[in-house]
């Protein structure tokens, strides 16, 4: 196992820390004995990120041209300036000169210049040229409205479309997806507060018991983190029998659209067999569980009465449906001409089988760097295959099992870290 203790200790007593790449230590041909005392592997995945970054100026920098990037069909950019920010998240305090990150891993020259000139003159000229820049406004708006990838905003971009208005006179065809995004995207900008995913985790859970007694829901994505707002609320779903879940996600989305609680919602099937697919097909994790994107229908009442510990949660789910979701959507008012009493969230929910649950919570915990982070330490020093499904160990020619987050971590002789210290 590999030892992280002397990192964290450091790191919480906010003694100076080196971290040392090995590979660029080599190339920088310094003293291997002053080196090794302080020697990490470079991976988020051996890190501990809590939310309580010292950093913002710099990470919010270097996040905004990670976005660009991937925006801009350039991922290999993107995740190394995540990379770059994920390091400066997790150190113990702020840095006012560049000679205090000596030695970090993941900053390269581009990194480098981009901190340099925040901490020299206050902004980074690249970064406020791409703020200002139409292009980045553009792909941010566009890309801004659920159902639209960077593909569809670029070529949008390209017929001369740029703005909201100008996509709704364009005439261009949208899909029911995007439609909905459309129609609900000043909701959908808002962030999701924790209590508003805990009134909808009720909902849920009302759901997935009363179609499946005994199934349980885990709420995933950056609110399992410790996060406080996220842009959507992500739920996992089993059964403690296996095979039990089969045939869950229709049910349980029937029953939500029956009480009129899903403005919108596309399922797609469990793709994922363990024989055909396999440890070769680890790339494409993310999507093969059954898996319901969905924007859902809150009711401000919902909220309260999930505020409000001691009331009943009696018929709560009755209170979304009196205003019933049409295909058009709801209007913006009431019937009676009111204020509206409810906000369209987005809403993922992922059904998985109880043999992969393990997997499945890791992987869908994120953050999304700390995932890609262990996926590249299990191919690259452990020969294995980590998916959201299997750990494949390609030395034994075997999958390795695991019922728990902590088994998986022993498996790929990482010291465990806990969902709020994976914020990389
Ligand atoms: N995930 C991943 N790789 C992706 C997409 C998602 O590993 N390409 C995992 C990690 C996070 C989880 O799925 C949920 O995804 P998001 O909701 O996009 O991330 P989040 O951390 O929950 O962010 P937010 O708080 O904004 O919803
Ligand atoms: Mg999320």
């Amino acid at each position: 196992l590999l030892d992280i203790s002397w990192f964290t200790e450091s790191m919480r007593a906010g003694r100076p820390v080196e971290i040392l790449d090995r590979h660029k230590v080599q190339e920088q041909q310094i003293d291997e004995a002053e080196v090794m005392a302080f020697s990490v592997p470079s991976y988020a995945c051996l890190r501990r990120t809590t939310l309580d970054n010292h950093n913002p100026i710099l990470t919010d920098a270097l996040s905004l041209l990670a976005e660009n990037a991937e925006l801009s069909d350039e991922d290999g950019r993107g995740v190394a300036f995540r990379r770059a920010a994920a390091v400066l998240k997790a150190l113990p305090e702020t840095v006012t000169a560049v000679t205090q990150l000596r030695g970090l891993p993941c900053l390269g020259g581009h990194s480098l210049r981009v901190i340099r000139d925040i901490l020299e003159n206050g902004a980074s000229s690249e970064v406020e040229f791409t703020k200002q820049s139409e292009r980045f406004k553009a792909l941010k708006v566009l890309t801004g409205i659920f159902g639209v990838g960077a593909k569809t905003a670029e070529r949008w971009i390209r017929d001369g479309i740029h703005s909201l208005h100008q996509l709704q006179e364009s005439g261009q065809t949208l899909n029911r997806a995007q439609r909905a995004g459309l129609e609900h995207y000043d909701d959908l900008k808002q962030p999701v507060t924790k209590a508003e995913a805990d009134a909808i985790g009720e909902i849920v859970e009302k759901a997935v018991v009363s179609v499946l007694p005994g199934a349980q829901i885990t709420l995933i994505g950056g609110f399992r983190r410790g996060k406080l707002t996220g842009h959507d609320v992500d739920f996992l779903i089993t059964h403690p029998e296996e095979g039990r879940e089969v045939g869950l996600m229709p049910k349980v989305v029937s029953w939500l659209e029956s009480q009129g609680f899903l403005l919108y919602q596309k399922t797609t099937r469990n793709s994922y067999l363990e024989a055909k697919d396999g440890p070769a097909r680890p790339a494409s994790n993310i999507d093969r569980f059954e898996r319901c994107f969905s924007i859902f229908k809150l009711a401000d009442e919902e909220k309260r009465g999930a505020e409000e510990t001691e009331n009943p949660p009696e018929d709560r789910c009755r209170l979304a449906a009196h205003s019933q979701a049409t295909d058009e959507g709801p209007q913006p008012t009431e019937a009676a001409g009111g204020p509206r009493r409810w906000r369209a969230v987005r809403v993922d929910l992922v059904v998985s089988p109880i043999s992969q649950f393990a997997f499945a919570l890791l992987g869908w915990t994120g953050s999304k760097l700390f995932e890609r982070e262990l996926r590249r330490w299990a191919g690259h020093e452990k020969a294995m295959s980590l998916s959201s499904h299997a750990l494949y160990d390609n030395k034994q020619g075997r999958y390795l099992r695991a019922t728990s987050e902590e088994e998986i971590f022993t498996h790929l002789g990482l010291e465990y870290i806990p969902p709020s210290e994976r914020n990389a």
